[in-house]
């Protein structure tokens, strides 16, 4: 059952490695094909939320392998520009519940970033809240949730207790005896491993250097990984053991929705610190793909995109079966795309035309998409916006950033110009501070306040979230 369902599963995804991205249309980048998305596995019944299909092996009978999935990031209560992303997410989670009853997970990882932010909005939270109260009355799934760099340690931790009596364990940070994050299970020993932070990780000496702090925290992580791995190895009785994270390894394709965390990306880890686990499951990258070309230690990516910049990616969640005394099987399952972002580069005389191939481009069914729209031509901001209001409406496509290189190219091409504030991270308003004291990049001068800068950043809204 699990082997052909994996099969299945691959063959949807390589439809999707093979989908068109959209070139020669002014279309910069664009999600993947309506075709390849829909459809996640064609042995399955219909994945329709509301109608319940048999379950392939019954929750009491004894269990003889074990099924993991994967996800992170959900970022729930996430805008984009300003606009409320709480309908993608409400799609996302309908499609979860019942992909998870379809295929009997036993256990959900979620590997950070739950929320957006430290104080989710109310909406977040009921969806939040509605999606664990479905699964755990309608399934026998049970849920690990692990805290984010985006999440608050204890808005998540709040209701813990309870939680844990509904099959679903929370870690918002990590705990003083790494005893209490192994986590066994009849066929796998899971260690849950959130978001480290600086404090959780380093006793902060003074008189060291950016690059001596930046050296402890990584090494730092390293010993937290190790510990666990030792803890859950005294344990492990040849059962598999899998872990989680949160954080930047080296060599990672990121994305701009990233926050940066620790000092830095500079304190990333290399795919090392995971040796000796079966499985890593890793969240903070929105880009699924691997680390250090080890398929066994994996960032599942986002289910929604988050940004633009990471819209040419498929988005998927990864299913695991373990079966212990066999290899872990890793199924990438591409996810539906309920909105498009796309970045279209065109004339404005071309605006209309090239619009129209980005609604024919997009899942049919799915929300309108977004675009991030760079006009290559002078127009006066008024008429263009005139134009973009009238092309928006005709074709169903909304624009919700528009860049005018062209207009703004007279003014010594400040990086940041043209963009709203809300649009940037303080990340790159502080590096452009830098560049316009004339501090070049390529100095020492420049990596010291920049990490100075992170670490200050770092603690802020680490406060903001304790
Ligand atoms: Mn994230």
């Amino acid at each position: 059952m699990g082997r052909s369902t994996s099969r299945d599963c691959r063959a949807a995804g390589d439809i999707l490695d093979n989908s068109g991205v959209g070139v020669g249309l002014g279309i910069l980048s664009q999600a993947v094909s309506p075709a390849a998305c829909t459809s996640i596995d064609h042995s399955e019944p219909e994945l329709q939320p509301g109608k319940i299909p048999p379950s392939p092996h019954s929750p009491n009978s004894p269990i003889s392998q074990m099924t993991i999935l994967h996800t992170a990031d959900w970022h729930l209560g996430a805008r984009l520009v300003d606009h409320d992303r709480s309908a993608e997410h409400q799609s996302f989670l309908d499609w979860l519940l019942v992909f998870i009853r379809v295929q009997a997970v036993d256990l959900l990882i979620v590997a950070g970033d739950v929320f957006d932010s430290a104080n989710p909005p109310q909406t977040a939270l009921t969806q939040y809240y509605r999606f664990l109260a479905a699964l755990v009355s309608t399934t026998h799934c049970q849920v690990l949730i692990i805290g984010g760099n985006h999440d608050s340690a204890a808005t998540l931790n709040a209701p813990r207790e309870l939680l844990r009596s509904l099959r679903v364990v929370v870690h918002g940070s990590a705990p003083a005896d790494h005893l209490e994050a192994v986590h066994e299970f009849p066929d796998a020993v899971i260690c849950a491993v959130p978001f480290l932070r600086e404090r959780d990780v380093r006793s902060a000496t003074a008189g060291q250097t950016h690059d001596e702090a930046v050296a402890a925290v990584r090494e730092g992580i390293r010993a937290h990984y190790h510990q666990i791995l030792s803890a859950a190895q005294a344990r492990a009785a040849g059962r598999p053991i899998i872990a989680t994270g949160h954080l930047t390894a080296i060599g990672v394709i990121g994305a701009s929705s990233e926050r940066q965390i620790h000092i830095g990306n500079l304190a990333a880890v290399g795919a090392d610190c995971f040796a000796g686990f079966d499985y890593t499951a890793l969240g903070h990258i929105h880009r699924p793909q691997n680390v250090g070309g080890r398929d066994q230690i994996r960032y599942s990516g986002s289910p929604l995109y988050l940004s633009f910049d990471e819209s040419a990616n498929a988005k998927q969640v990864l299913l695991l079966t373990v079966i212990p005394g066999t290899p872990i099987t890793i199924t990438p399952v591409p996810l539906p795309v309920w909105r498009g972002l796309f970045c279209v580069e065109c004339a404005s005389t071309a605006l209309m035309r090239t619009l129209r191939q980005v609604k024919a481009g997009a899942t049919p069914d799915s929300f309108p998409p977004w675009v991030e729209l760079t006009i290559t031509d002078p127009i006066p901001p008024a008429e263009l916006a005139l134009m973009v209001r009238d092309v928006s409406a005709a074709t169903g496509v909304d624009v919700l950033k528009i860049i005018r290189p062209a207009a703004t190219s007279a003014t010594t091409g400040h990086l940041l110009t043209g963009r709203h504030l809300h649009e940037t991270t303080p990340t790159e308003v502080f590096s452009e501070k830098l560049r316009r004291l004339g501090i070049d990049p390529d100095h020492p001068e420049y990596h010291e306040l920049t990490g100075t800068f992170l670490e200050l950043l770092n603690s802020m809204q680490e406060s903001a979230t304790a």
